[in-house]
C-alpha cells in the first residue's frame, strides 16, 4: 500500500511549508476519521478500530509525501464535538490541534458516516467551529462521507444519499459549496483508493485556488504560534550563551516552559469559555425541543383520549337508540296482539 501512493516521510519539519498540505480531520467519534487519515497517508498511521467508545484519545500529526512531491500533514483528532466529553477536554485538544497546525490548515475535513445517523451534536459542531475560528473556517471545509462500500452495497449513488439527508446536513453541504467526497476506507482496490484520494486533493486544490493558496489561520493560531516561536527563540538564546552553568540552564528552561504552559492554559480557557457558550445554547435548544415534543405528545394523547371518549359516548347512544327501538317494536307488537 505504501509504495503505491506515497513514500514515508520521517522528518516532516524539513518540508518547506509552500510545498506541503496540512489537513485536520474532525467529526463524531467512530465516524472513520482515523481510517480516512490512513487512506490519505496510504498506511496505517493512526489506530482505527470498531469500538463503542473513543479510539483516538488525543490529536496526532502524521505525514507522507505524494508522488507529485508534495508533503501531506494529516492531523487526526478525537471526537472534539461530542459534548459528553466536557468543554475542558475539548478546549485542551483544540489548542493541541492548533499547536500541531501552527502554519495553518489547507482544509478541514468534516467526517460523517454513511452508516450512522446524523446527530444534533454534529449539527452543532459547525457552529462551534465558527464560534472558535470565525465564519471563514467554512471556506476551508470539505465534507467526507466514510462507508463508500456500504453505499455501493445498497446500490445508491452519493446524489441519492444526499437527496435523502436531513435538512441540517444538506445545509452543511451547501455551506461547504458542495465540496463532498466519499471514502471507502476498507477497499483494497488500488484504482479506487487512488481515485478517492485524487478527488479529495482536487477539492483541497480548489480551496487553495479560491483563496490564493493561503492556509487557514486565525487569531488563536497566531497566538499559539507566537508563543511556540518565543519559546524556541529563548531556548536557542540561552543554549548559545556559554556562561550559564548546567543548573542555571535547566532553571531558565523550566521558566520558559512554565510561561509557555501558562500561555497555553490561558488560550485553553478562552476556547473553553467560547465552547461553553455554544454547548449551553445547544443544551437549551435541545431542552426546548424536548418540551415542545412532550407538549405535542400530550396534545395528541389528549385528542386521542377525547376521541376515544366520544366514540364511547356515540356507541352508548347507539346502543340506547337500539334498545329504545327494540322496546318500541316490542310495545308495538304487544299492542297489535291485544288488538
Ligand atoms: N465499512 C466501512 N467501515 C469503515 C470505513 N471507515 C471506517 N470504518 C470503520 O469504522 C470504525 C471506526 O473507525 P475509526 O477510524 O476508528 O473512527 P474514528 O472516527 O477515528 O473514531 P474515534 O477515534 O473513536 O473518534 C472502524 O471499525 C473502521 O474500520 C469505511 O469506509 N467503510
Ligand atoms: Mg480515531
Amino acid at each position: 500500500m505504501e509504495d503505491d501512493l506515497v513514500d514515508l516521510l520521517e522528518n516532516w519539519e524539513l518540508t518547506p511549508a509552500s510545498n506541503s498540505i496540512s489537513l485536520a480531520i474532525v467529526g463524531k467519534t467512530g465516524n472513520g476519521k482515523s481510517a480516512t487519515g490512513n487512506s490519505i497517508l496510504g498506511r496505517e498511521a493512526f489506530i482505527s478500530d470498531l469500538s463503542p467508545c473513543g479510539v483516538t484519545c488525543t490529536s496526532e500529526l502524521k505525514s507522507a509525501i505524494f508522488k507529485d512531491g508534495r508533503a501531506v500533514n494529516v492531523i487526526d483528532t478525537p471526537g472534539l464535538f461530542d459534548f459528553s466529553t466536557g468543554s475542558e477536554f475539548i478546549g485542551r485538544e483544540i489548542v493541541r490541534c492548533i499547536d500541531l497546525a501552527k502554519d495553518g490548515l489547507h482544509a478541514v475535513l468534516m467526517v460523517f458516516s454513511i452508516s450512522s445517523r446524523f446527530t444534533r451534536e454534529e449539527e452543532a459542531a459547525i457552529q462551534s467551529l465558527k464560534t472558535l475560528f470565525g465564519d471563514k473556517i467554512v471556506d476551508y471545509m470539505i465534507v467526507v462521507f466514510t462507508g463508500g462500500d456500504t453505499l455501493e452495497a445498497s446500490r445508491k449513488t452519493l446524489k441519492d444519499y444526499i437527496s435523502r439527508c436531513p435538512e441540517p446536513l444538506k445545509n452543511i453541504i451547501n455551506l461547504c459549496k458542495n465540496r463532498v467526497v466519499v471514502f471507502d476506507n476498507n477497499t483494497k482496490d488500488k484504482i479506487k483508493r487512488e481515485g478517492q484520494l485524487k478527488q479529495l486533493i482536487s477539492l483541497v486544490d480548489s480551496i487553495a485556488a479560491s483563496n490564493g493558496g493561503k492556509p487557514f489561520s486565525s487569531k488563536i493560531f497566531s497566538q499559539v504560534k507566537e508563543g511556540a516561536l518565543r519559546r524556541q527563540q529563548m531556548e536557542e538564546a540561552i543554549e548559545a550563551n556559554k556562561e550559564y552553568s548546567a543548573k542555571e540552564l535547566s532553571q531558565l528552561k523550566e521558566e520558559i516552559y512554565k510561561s509557555y504552559d501558562d500561555q497555553i492554559k490561558r488560550i485553553t480557557e478562552m476556547v473553553e469559555e467560547k465552547l461553553h457558550f455554544t454547548i449551553e445554547r445547544l443544551e437549551k435548544q435541545l431542552a426546548e425541543e424536548q418540551t415542545a415534543r412532550l407538549k405535542a405528545e400530550k396534545i395528541a394523547e389528549a385528542s386521542r383520549l377525547k376521541s376515544d371518549e366520544e366514540i364511547k359516548k356515540l356507541k352508548a347512544e347507539l346502543q340506547r337508540a337500539l334498545e329504545e327501538s327494540q322496546e318500541f317494536r316490542k310495545q308495538a307488537e304487544n299492542r297489535c296482539a291485544i288488538l
